[in-house]
């Protein structure tokens, strides 16, 4: 079955009681049991629900995974993964992710005992070598939001499962449209589905897939015990999304290839971030892994001036944290989406005052071209 069949049907199962072709929001907070022990397999909502099955039954399959939990967020879906680790034990990390990623590892879960290194994982070898007796998981973001690095999937497996620990991926950049990780020996994938899974800036939340049994059944439990989980409405809207995500990506990925030739020619732009161009180092690299480049697009205009001027002269274009949506949003990480990272890791990093993010939507790309145009002409 081809993907966008697959993103339309499964899950997708009629309705058994009525044949309603779209899967019901099932807004309930209990079901009624016949006697005690005898139910229909659904005793209460924070444990099961329909609507929340379907899209966990509906992206595990579009990434080619055999489980799916879903959550209340992105966070709360990278939270609950990081809970088949235990206090005592190291996690390797990929040094640039999204801010609240970086935020959630070095002051939240630190202080329960896990143990956190921060590398360059763009080269495998740095993995390698961060490596510990008690290294038990290794989490890679790629592209990185939101400075696009690229992390070889199938090396960096390769290398953790050597040393027993699992891999996850943050997929949320690419979608499984464009990049399916388990197939390059990743173990675990998370979303936040707030993005392109969803696809239309109106619901947070947050998705694991996997095929490992053992820790499928600890996500589950972790899913029920902790109960950070989708609502059975932002389920459906999660659903409604995925329906359209092959036509989407291909869009979200045309465009984005227009707005960066656009920007990499423009003089006022000093440095583009987009894995899709030749000049990216790792071009060669993303063009084996992924099956597109995706909408987002960074550059830097070389000061938070400059920066400023771009991001309150768009018309076209909305100033606004998230991504992944149909309208093209811009955002300035320094001060958004990476505030939370270390002055001189986001300097290291290519975060920079003058570093502008685009998530290249759906409108017609003449137009966020012309825009992008007319606001970085007002740069003095
Ligand atoms: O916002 P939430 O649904 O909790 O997802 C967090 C998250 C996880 N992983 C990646 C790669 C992300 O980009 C995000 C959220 N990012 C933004 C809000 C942003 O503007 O970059």
């Amino acid at each position: 079955m081809g993907f966008a069949t697959t993103a339309i049907h499964a899950g997708n199962e009629p309705d058994p009681t009525t044949g309603a072709v779209t899967v019901p929001i099932y807004q309930t907070s209990t079901y009624a049991q016949d006697g005690l022990g005898r139910h229909k397999g659904y005793e209460y909502a924070r444990t099961q629900n329909p609507t929340r099955h379907a899209v966990e039954q509906n992206i595990a399959a579009l990434e080619g995974a055999r489980f799916g939990y879903a959550f209340a967020s992105g966070m709360a879906a990278i939270d609950s993964t990081l809970r088949l680790i235990k206090a005592g034990e190291h996690v390797i990390v990929s040094d640039n992710t999204y801010g609240g990623t970086f935020r959630l590892f070095s002051r939240v879960l630190a202080n329960y005992g896990i143990e956190f290194s921060f590398v360059d994982t763009t080269d495998a070898s740095n993995v390698e070598a961060a490596i510990k007796e008690n290294t038990r998981m290794v989490f890679v973001e790629t592209p990185t939001n939101p400075v696009m690095m690229v992390t070889d999937l199938q090396a960096v497996s390769t290398i953790a499962h050597r040393a027993g620990a699992r891999v996850v991926c943050d997929n949320t950049f690419m979608s499984p449209y464009l990049q399916r990780p388990l197939e390059f020996g990743v173990d675990i994938v998370v979303h936040s589905t707030t993005k392109y899974l969803n696809g239309h800036s109106d619901s947070v939340g947050g998705i694991v897939v996997l095929n490992d049994e053992r820790d499928a059944e600890w996500l589950q439990f972790i899913q029920n015990s902790v109960g950070a989980i989708l609502s059975p409405f932002d389920s459906w809207l999660v659903l409604r999304g995925t329906k359209t995500l092959a036509v989407r990506m291909e869009q979200h990925d045309a465009s984005g290839r227009s707005v960066a030739a656009f920007l990499e020619e423009h003089p006022k732009v000093q440095k583009l971030y987009y894995p899709g161009s030749v000049s990216h180092r790792q071009h060669d690299l993303a063009k084996r892994q992924q099956r597109g480049f995706g909408g987002m697009v960074a550059f830097d205009v070389g000061s938070l001036a400059n920066a400023s001027t771009v991001l309150e002269q768009v018309r076209v274009c909305t100033l606004a944290e998230s991504l992944g949506g149909v309208e093209t949003l811009i955002s300035h990480p320094a001060t958004m989406t990476h505030a939370s990272v270390l002055p001189e890791t986001r300097e290291r990093l290519g975060i920079t005052d003058g570093l502008v993010r685009i998530s290249v939507g759906l409108e017609d790309v003449d137009d966020i071209i012309a825009d992008l145009d007319q606001a970085l002409g007002k740069i003095a």
